[in-house]
Order: C-alpha cells, then structure tokens, then sequence
C-alpha cells in the first residue's frame, strides 16, 4: 500500500444534520429548518414538527460520546461545520451570538483533546433563513459582507484549534439546487441564468476573501474549496457525445478553475456571452480571485455518471444526476457505485489543478437492520458498507501510486445521521447506528457496526489489511 504515514484518516459531518438543539442556545432558524423533505419537496413556512433536521442525533448535546468513540476508531481528522446561525443566528447581525462561539470551543478543544484535527467547513448548506427570506441568499452581493464578518469572528476565535479549513461545501451544487446550496428562495424555475450565475460569482468572490482573511489571522493555516465530483463519462464513442461530457465538466471544473486559477475560464466567458448573462464584478474582485487562490482543494465523491448527446435513461442519484451506465451496479438509492470513479477523479484533478487534494466525503447511504451482537449488545452487520469502502481506499491507493498527492480522507457519516437530499435518517452511512427513526422515535443511543471494527483496523495500519480483488 501506498498510503503516507501522516494520511489523515477519519469522517465527517455537517452541523444541521447531526446538531439538533435547532432554537438552544440563542441559535437562529436556517434554511434546513424549512426543508423536511430536503431537496425531494417544498419548503415549509415555518419548521414543522416533523422535520428531522431540528433534532439531528442530539450532537450537540452528546458530541463528548461521538468524538470518544471517534477517537476509539483511531480517527486523525474529524470534519463537521460551524452553523452559521449560531453565531450570527440572522445571519445580518451586528454581534456574534456568544453561546455559539463557546459550543464550537469546546468542540474543538474535545477534538484536540483526543488528538483529532478538526477540518471545518464553513459554509455547508446551512445559510441562516433571515438571509434567505430578506436577501435571497447568494442571488445579492450584501452575502459576501456577511459571510465576511462570520468568517473573520470564527477565524479570530478558533485560529489556535483549526487548520484545515473548507469554504463551501459543494459549490457546485448551486447551479442545481440553489435553496440548499445558495439559500435562494427564489424558485429554480423562476431564476434567471442572470441571477444564478451572479450568485456563483459572489461565492466565488466570498471564497477568494475567504482565504485572504484566513492568510492574515492565521498563517498557519491551509484553505481549501470543495466540489462535489462526480466523473462523467461518454455513454459511446461518438464524437458528440464526447463534447456532452466536455461540455458537463466544464459546469463543475468552472469552480475548481477559479479557485485554481483565479481567472474565469474561456469557456465561461464563452457560454456567458451566449445565453446573456454579464457578471457584475466590483471594484477589486478581479483582483481577489486572482491573488487568493486555495492551497488545497477538497471533493466529494459518491458515484459517476454518463452522458450522451442522443438520449439515454436518466438514472437517480446524487444531485446532478445523469445518464445511466450499463456496466455498474447501484445503491439502494439509485446511485450508481464506481470505486474506479475515485481514482479518475484523483488523477484528472491532479493533472488539471495540480493541488493536494483531500477526500472529503465518500460512503454508501444504506438501510441498516439492528441485530443483536450474541454479547448482550447490539450491532449492524454491514459487510456492504465495509465493501463499499475497502473498494474506494483501494482504489485511492492506486491514485497515490499514480504520484497524486491525497491528503485524507474522511467518509461522510461517520455517525449516522440526517440525509442531506432525502431528510431521512433510515438513509444511514455509519460506522455508529444511532436510534433514531424518520417517525420521531428511538432512544438516540449509539451502537457500534461492523464496519466501526474494521475502519479501526485499517486506521490502525494505515490501509494494509486492505482487501484488493
Ligand atoms: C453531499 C453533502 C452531504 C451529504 C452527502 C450524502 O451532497 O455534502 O451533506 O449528506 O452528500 O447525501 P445524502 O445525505 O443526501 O445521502
């Protein structure tokens, strides 16, 4: 195996879907406590009581318990978010909301205790509602101002416990699911490509501004962006289905480009000046991009994709979607699994950005039965989630042979909890089964699932006991 020695191994989180405590603690609403269906219904006017996202698993009130067990499974990096509405729970506040501030605190200082680096996002489909309903979240340019103060306070307060640090998660989403992703309200039907691709263009801005702050209040530090990837491929060789995939890359690798370059790529310039669309830059943004671009970027991954200029059956999945591919099997949830995907993926970054990368999220959303574990206690015996990964890690073994530089890895879900997309919790991607159920119930106790062992094991040896075929 190839893996380095100082590998950061471990799993992530993000704050709305493991908190809880939505309304504790001087919090304000965001956008996920209008989304009890995720992306799959309407919001709601105001939180509704079955929306699992107020209560996540109770982590906010028993993160001591998680991060213990984390550290038991030999975790070196633990990735979650800071709510932005915690600290600032309008988003448009004049001072943060110090209980906030004093959660993630001790937070981190239980992370550190336990000796687990934090990787924090900063921004993970969290954006406080007050933004969303008086702004329309990233459609206005007040967002970066905000964002601005909510990263300076964060970055002053935890400089001596954070390095890593991650600006938005899955920018790229926002193209297609601008509520989640953006906090825009406005209807995707009814969002001009004008007000869209602005909305892009203030998070790029913000993420630029970003890094700049983060470079001046702690140098130490080391700044990433971070896009959903998701490999697409020909569906065949016919040359116009080879400029579809062309031509859909060139939607997600637009962000990487510009967190890379810190220039707008040719080709966006190009689809711009087709579909009328003129970004508005301010005095100086040109130059921001340009001078903060990121020292690492981050990715999740989760399934490929084809495309084709001629048709093809639309297959579900995670949020671009796409063509299905004949030759791989699929999850519960229709999302096509391709551990080859990680390592295309690893190399085409590489070769085009030519920037460590870090694995940010990767995992099999799965429905877990709880059996008893014939010792009086209870377990999941999840040997398709330990396939799933061991095949995965494989897969980024050949990356690193192949001469990528990967940072980490930290699978999504390290703990059971609320699906992003679905709002679900029977949606699991665990190494810890939480008692939690999508009708309300369950004692929100943890339990340990095969595949908590066996991620220990492979911590422990730093991917030598991995299963190659
Ligand atoms: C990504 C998000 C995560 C996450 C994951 C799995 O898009 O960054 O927040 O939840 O996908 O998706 P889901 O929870 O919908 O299965």
């Amino acid at each position: 195996m190839h893996f380095p020695k100082n590998f950061l191994w471990g799993g992530a989180v993000a704050a709305n879907q493991v908190e809880g405590a939505y309304n504790e603690d001087g919090k304000g609403l965001d956008i996920r406590s209008i989304m009890p269906r995720g992306i799959k219904g309407e919001p709601t006017e105001e939180p509704t009581p079955d929306n699992m996202f107020l209560e996540g698993i109770d982590f906010y009130h028993r993160y001591k318990e998680d991060i213990a067990l984390f550290a038991e499974m030999g975790f070196k990096v633990f990735r979650t978010s800071v709510a932005w509405s915690r600290i600032f729970p309008n988003g448009d506040d004049d001072a943060p909301n110090e209980q906030g501030l004093k959660f993630y605190d001790d937070l981190f200082d239980e992370c550190r205790k336990h000796g687990i680096e934090p990787l924090v996002t900063v921004s993970h489909y969290e954006t406080p509602l007050n933004l969303a309903r008086k702004y329309d979240g990233w459609v206005n340019h007040d967002l970066i101002g905000f964002y601005e103060k909510f990263v300076r306070t964060i970055f002053a307060r935890y400089k001596d416990k954070v390095k890593y640090w991650l600006t938005f998660n899955e920018i790229n989403s926002v193209l297609h699911e601008p509520l989640m992703s953006g906090g825009i309200l406005t209807p995707k039907d009814k969002l001009s490509l004008q007000d869209l691709y602005q909305a892009c263009h203030h998070e790029l801005v913000a993420s630029a501004l970003a890094t700049k702050i983060a470079r001046e209040i702690m140098p130490q530090s080391k700044i990433g962006c971070m896009i959903l990837a998701m490999p697409t491929y020909p569906l065949t060789p016919n040359p116009d289905d080879i400029i579809k995939v062309m031509e859909a890359d060139h939607f997600n690798d637009f962000f990487g480009d510009v967190h890379c370059r810190g220039v707008y790529p040719g080709y966006m310039k190009r689809y711009f000046c087709e579909n009328n669309i003129e970004i508005k830059f301010a005095d100086g943004e040109e130059e921001l991009l340009r001078e903060n671009t990121v020292d690492f970027v981050s990715f999740s991954y989760y399934m490929s994709i084809c495309e084709s200029a001629t048709g093809g059956t639309r297959g579900e999945g995670n949020l671009l979607g796409g063509v299905e591919n004949p030759y791989l099997k699929k999850s519960a949830w229709g999302w096509a699994i391709d551990p080859k995907g990680l390592r295309y993926t690893l190399n085409k970054y590489y070769d085009r950005w030519q920037k460590p990368l870090f694995i940010v999220e990767n995992g099999l959303g799965a429905a877990d039965e709880l059996v008893d574990d014939g010792q009086g206690g209870k377990t999941v015996n999840d040997d398709y989630r330990i396939n799933y990964l061991n095949d995965h890690l494989v897969q980024v073994d050949e990356a690193i042979a192949d001469g990528v530089p990967v940072m980490g890895y930290t699978t999504w879900g390290c703990i059971d909890c609320v699906s992003s997309s679905t709002a679900e919790m029977k949606k699991r991607y665990g190494f810890i089964y939480v008692d939690r159920n999508d009708d309300g119930s369950g004692t929100m106790n943890r339990y340990r699932k095969k595949s908590f062992h066996w991620y220990k094991k492979i911590i422990a040896d730093n991917g030598a006991s991995l299963a190659r075929e």
